[in-house]
């Protein structure tokens, strides 16, 4: 039984992390999508409204499940029985963090591997931070992220305004 971890901040989750998913939950018999709860960080969403999120939109999906964490994500695949970590990979701005992070999680455990998914042409400039800036000036955000998602950042930015 193959068990993977892909773990973010989901801030919130994108067409971007959703096609991510759809490709990795194909790889592996279990993925869990891991939550990060980075209480040093004031996120838009709460952990809880993202673990929501992402439960709503990978319902359809077969050997998905979404999980919070906290601490060290090496800690959290040890936890979970895991043995692969998936991220995804944009662009050359993304690849210095995400070798350095695969390193040191190497070094922390080194029978837990880091595997990189490059993500699809049509995804690859989209971020969490991208979609809330857009949607922060009131622009059109439903070609980034599921109608679901859509409708919360929308209520979330006006109770904010309010
Ligand atoms: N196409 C493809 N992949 C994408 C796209 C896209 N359009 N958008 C995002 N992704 C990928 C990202 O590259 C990443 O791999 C993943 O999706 C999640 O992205 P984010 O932005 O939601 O999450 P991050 O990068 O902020 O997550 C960072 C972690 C939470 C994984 C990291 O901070 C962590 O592990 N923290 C726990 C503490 C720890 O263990 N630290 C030591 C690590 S060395």
């Amino acid at each position: 039984m193959l068990r993977a971890i892909y773990p973010g901040s989901f801030d919130p989750v994108t067409n971007g992390h959703l096609d991510v998913i759809r490709r990795a939950s194909g790889l592996v018999d279990e993925l869990i999508v891991g939550v990060l709860n980075n209480k040093a960080k004031t996120p838009l969403f709460s952990v809880e409204e993202r673990v929501k999120m992402l439960k709503e939109v990978t319902k359809e999906l077969p050997g998905v499940k979404i999980v919070p964490f906290e601490g060290l994500l090496i800690d959290f695949a040890k936890e979970m029985s895991a043995k692969m970590v998936v991220r995804g990979l944009r662009a050359v701005t993304d690849f210095e963090y995400e070798l350095q992070m695969a390193q040191t999680n190497h070094k922390l455990a080194e029978d837990i591997e880091t595997v990189f998914l490059t993500t699809s042409l049509e995804y690859s400039y989209l971020s969490s931070t991208i979609v809330k800036e857009v949607a922060a000036f009131g622009g059109d955000i439903s070609q980034f992220v599921p109608e679901h998602v859509e409708e919360k950042i929308k209520s979330k930015i006006t109770k904010k305004g309010e």
